[in-house]
């Protein structure tokens, strides 16, 4: 028997449906790790459906539970952290002390942030101050990014208009022996002209490499929610798993366009249970293609 890998999920959670740790748990698990989850609130549902009930949790009380993993030894065991939906900036913060503090004992821990700000058909759908919090803060603390188009536009401050464009961008979040940030920024969702307008692209950017994974666009509406959270989840899962990070992202991608593409009409939650053997082996692979 081996000890899974512990990883440390700071995310919202609702009670119906599979977006923050809701999406995040049953993909690290069938990964093998062992996802630590922290909730950043409690809704009933996501927000995307209008009306929701519940409350965003107190950085006191995220504080309170990480105590808590730290008196039993956990925390220090965390040998990845994933974050997502945040609530409130100020809990951002708790969980930038966390990496700080678990980095002391593992330098090598990999914090993967996923920016949940928004996207292009809802547009900014977090509390004012996140933006800001996620550009200025926490950008320095991670090891990957993984915002999508729309989320990338607001944390670079431009509009993004072509791959090229993308990529140069993308290096200039990275991190450099100058400037800390993060080593890998992998852009979802990416729509730019000279794209195939049938397409959907995923753009992986290290400071020496570059990939591009595309798949066919998949025409929702409405699109279900939680799919950057499965994402973020699957690649994490395979990067404490060791695999490359174009990899990691290929299967992330491929496993997403075969929920997405097994999502019922009208539905707004991913078929995450129904579809689940997806989340390990992907019926259909879309391979990293290499832009440089
Ligand atoms: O998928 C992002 C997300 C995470 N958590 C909550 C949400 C959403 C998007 O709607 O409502 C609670």
């Amino acid at each position: 028997i081996v000890t899974p890998p512990l990883v440390l999920s700071i995310q919202s959670h609702v009670a119906y449906g599979h977006v923050g740790n809701a999406a995040a748990m049953l993909p690290l698990q069938l990964l093998g790790a062992q996802p630590v989850a922290v909730h950043t609130v409690q809704f009933s549902n996501h927000t995307g459906y209008g009306e929701f009930k519940g409350q965003v949790f107190s950085a006191e009380h995220i504080n309170d539970v990480l105590d808590g993993l730290r008196a039993r030894g956990v925390l220090e065991r965390c040998q990845a952290v994933l974050s997502g939906y945040l609530g409130d900036a100020a809990i951002g913060e708790v969980i930038l002390s966390a990496v700080q503090e678990i980095r002391k004992q593992r330098p090598e821990l990999v914090y993967l942030c996923d920016p949940v700000m928004g996207d292009v058909g809802r547009g900014v759908f977090v509390r004012p101050g996140i933006p800001d919090f996620l550009r200025s803060r926490a950008l320095q603390y991670a090891s990957i990014i993984t915002p999508n188009h729309y989320e990338f536009e607001l944390l670079h401050g431009t509009s993004i208009e072509s791959t090229q464009a993308a990529v140069d961008a993308a290096r200039e979040l990275l991190g450099n022996p100058r400037n800390p940030g993060p080593q890998t920024v992998i852009i979802t969702s990416l729509r730019t002209a000279d794209l195939p307008s049938d397409q959907l692209s995923t753009l992986v950017v290290t400071a020496d490499h570059a990939w591009v994974i595309h798949t066919p666009f998949i025409d929702l509406d409405p699109l279900p929610n939680g799919m950057g959270d499965v994402f973020s989840a699957v690649v994490l899962g395979h990067v404490v798993n060791g695999r490359p990070i174009e990899q990691a992202a290929a299967l992330g991608v491929s496993s997403l366009y075969a929920l997405v593409s097994r999502t019922l009409p009208g539905k707004r939650d991913l078929p995450l249970v129904a579809a689940q053997d997806q989340l390990i082996r992907p019926s259909e692979m879309f391979q990293a293609l290499s832009l440089t």
